[in-house]
């Protein structure tokens, strides 16, 4: 008996091993314990416990019952095995089309961080290195170092955020013109893009908070000519067309002479519109060539050397390049506004 049994544990086991598919457990089990003519069955059915003395009817009904639940839990954890197999194979390699997709959500990039890593490349195209300054700044570098008089109204409390050690949050990305002319030395060719803060009045065109792109070239020669063919070179990459740029005198302290760079309106051509205020241009960024004093209190010879220097307002250049009629709406955290910018740049 003993023989018979252990003859059927090890044939089962090496049906079971040799099982794949849950059909194919299933066969192993009509064929040991099926009820018409299972091996095991069969085995359990043709004893004669009529013929056996008390003690051998224990001693071999224990040892059927014993083969028949080892089967049973044998057979159990081989087809629990296949289907766990079966389903990480279904996960794995088997999809069915005629189902609706699993709906991913991916993020997006903010318009004025694709705009910052547009602006790097097109400037690393034209050999500016980018550097990034500091958001706490020295009332030495986002003022003094830049020609901004000590009574000049930009230092009011009004424009400034000032912090209790007397650093201050920097109003704008020039503030890194004069450190990064001491640390690099001349020539020159960089761009700054950052944060800036002031402390103003909220409305559709004004936040607290924005991004500039500063951008700054030294050298022996450098003229407005420079400036301007830097300025439409990027102009052209940013809109994706020819554009004509104009400049008017504007004052800075820090740039002689000061500009004020237009962009013909893009949305109506230079004809007039609502948006260009029917002028047919479109205010787009201060510039200027670098004040000699500045020059001076980054250590550059202002009678060797000249340099130009533009403050792009790169969340304003957003704004103009999407067509986002509101800047609150870049912070205002509400996905519905960043869903429809792209996860890729
Ligand atoms: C400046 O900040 C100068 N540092 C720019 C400069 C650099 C001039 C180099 C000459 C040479 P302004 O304050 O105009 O200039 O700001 C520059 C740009 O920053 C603006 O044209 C605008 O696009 C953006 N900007 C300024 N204030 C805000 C604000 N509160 N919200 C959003 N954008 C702003």
């Amino acid at each position: 008996m003993t023989a018979d049994t252990d003859a059927l544990r090890e044939a089962l086991l090496h049906e079971l091993a040799e099982a794949r598919e849950p059909d194919e457990v299933e066969r192993v089990r009509v064929k040991f314990l099926g009820q018409k003519d299972g091996s095991i069955t069969t085995l359990i059915r043709g004893t004669n416990f009529g013929a056996l003395d008390k003690d051998e009817r224990r001693v071999v009904g224990n040892e059927l019952s014993g083969l028949k639940s080892f089967a049973e839990t044998a057979i159990r954890d081989a087809r629990q095995q296949v289907e766990a197999v079966a389903a990480r194979q279904r996960r794995r390699g088997l999809v069915d089309l005629t189902l609706p997709g699993e709906r991913v959500n991916v993020g997006s990039i903010n318009p004025v961080n694709t705009i910052q890593l547009f602006l790097e490349d097109v400037f690393r195209g034209m050999g500016f290195m980018v550097e990034q300054g500091f958001e706490v700044e020295t009332e030495y570098y986002n003022f003094d170092a830049l020609n901004v008089a000590r009574d000049h109204p930009a230092r009011d409390m009004q424009d400034t955020f000032w912090l209790d050690s007397g650093a201050l949050l920097r109003t704008h990305t020039s503030a890194t013109q004069v450190r990064a002319m001491r640390k690099y030395g001349t020539p020159l060719r960089a761009i700054f893009p950052g944060r800036c803060f002031r402390y103003e009045a909220l409305d559709a065109s004004h936040e607290t908070s924005f991004y500039q792109c500063e951008g700054l070239m030294v050298d022996r020669g450098v003229t407005v000519a420079n400036l301007l063919s830097v300025m439409q070179t990027l102009l052209r990459q940013v809109f994706e067309r020819d554009v004509s740029v104009r400049l008017r005198p504007g004052y800075f302290p820090f740039v002689e002479p000061g500009f004020e760079l237009d962009l013909s309106c893009l949305i109506c051509s230079g004809e007039g519109c609502r948006v260009c205020k029917h002028s047919g241009w479109v205010e787009l960024m201060p510039c200027g060539m670098v004040h000699p004093r500045v020059l001076e209190a980054a250590g550059v010879d202002p009678e060797t050397h000249s340099g130009f220097a533009f403050g792009l307002g790169m969340t304003r250049l957003a704004m103009l390049k999407y067509g986002i009629p509101d800047i609150r709406l870049f912070d205002s955290g509400d996905w519905r506004f960043y869903r429809q910018f792209p996860a890729t740049v």
